[in-house]
């Protein structure tokens, strides 16, 4: 396992770099809520979720990026594994190109949802998860949710649903990064304890370091039967350049071509 996290942390590092870089050539995207994911995405892509012979094998485990908005975290694990072209970096956010600022079903390779409307990735999840059970198939269904997402009324809807229904191949991953587009979560809609919310419904709940791949693993593991599962996994926006992290300003601002240079250079000496 130490080897194969050592593997995974130089990962996230080309992964973040990855994302910086095609953020500033589209000069667009969202860097913030993409580097606060990679941690998650890695120990869900590389460790958790079965994928058989590959992204295009129907027996996979399906994957919902809610909060879409931060994709080129997908897009830069993927170019790194060569499920994309390298060159495709080039094509991020261009007119016809497979790489939208929200991932697209049938266009964008490993895409089993549209995300754009928060919310509703949660809602498409749990009717995936309720699918699965009706038809007694063995897939499990992942959702990767903002915290700022989460005050998104549907995703509640969602939740009791998929307590409702016992939806035990379903496993919620909020990005408890704190912060949104213009603020910070609590100010702009405190969602209070989101431990007890979920607890309170009848999910199984974990709570952890989103950066720490042992702690990610180590709840990626937790079960019980006829119970949902959510994590909530606490991150940094921004996280790995110092000048991004923490603050709204990056949500969705691309990094100009000297702040780029400073961004890698931190990134890649960390
Ligand atoms: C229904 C809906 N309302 C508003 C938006 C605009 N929007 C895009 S990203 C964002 C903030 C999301 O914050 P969070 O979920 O915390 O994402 P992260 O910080 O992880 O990037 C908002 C309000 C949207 N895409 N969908």
């Amino acid at each position: 396992m130490t080897t194969q996290i050592s593997a995974w942390k130089d990962l996230a590092k080309r992964m973040r770099c990855d994302i910086l870089k095609m953020t500033s050539e589209a000069n667009s995207g969202h860097p913030g809520g993409s580097l606060s994911c990679v941690e998650i995405l890695i120990t869900l892509f590389e460790h958790e979720m079965r994928m058989y012979d590959g992204i295009e094998d129907p027996r996979r485990d399906r994957f919902v990026f809610s909060k879409g908005h931060a994709v080129p975290a997908q897009y830069a694990y993927m170019l790194d594994k060569g499920i994309l072209a390298r060159e495709e970096i080039h094509s991020f956010r261009q007119q016809g190109s497979r790489l939208q600022g929200h991932p697209c079903k049938g266009k964008t390779p490993f895409t089993d949802f549209n995300p754009g409307s928060l919310g509703q990735g949660v809602s498409a999840a749990t009717g995936m998860a309720l699918g699965y059970k009706m038809k007694k198939a063995d897939q499990r269904v992942y959702v990767l949710i903002g915290d700022g997402e989460a005050g998104e009324g549907i995703v509640w809807e969602a939740a009791s649903a998929a307590v409702h229904y016992k939806l035990d191949n379903l496993t919620y991953i909020v990005d408890m990064n704190g912060v949104q587009l213009d603020g910070t979560t609590k100010d702009i809609m405190d969602l209070g304890d989101l431990h007890k919310r979920f607890e309170a419904i009848g999910f199984l709940v974990d709570e952890i370091d989103g950066h720490n791949f042992e702690e990610l693993v180590e709840a990626f593991s937790h079960h019980e039967d006829g119970k949902p599962h959510v994590i909530l996994a606490h991150t940094v926006k921004g996280k790995g350049v110092s000048f991004m992290e923490g603050n709204y300003a990056w949500h969705g601002k691309a990094p100009n071509a000297e702040q780029l240079a400073m961004a890698l250079k931190e990134v890649e000496e960390a």
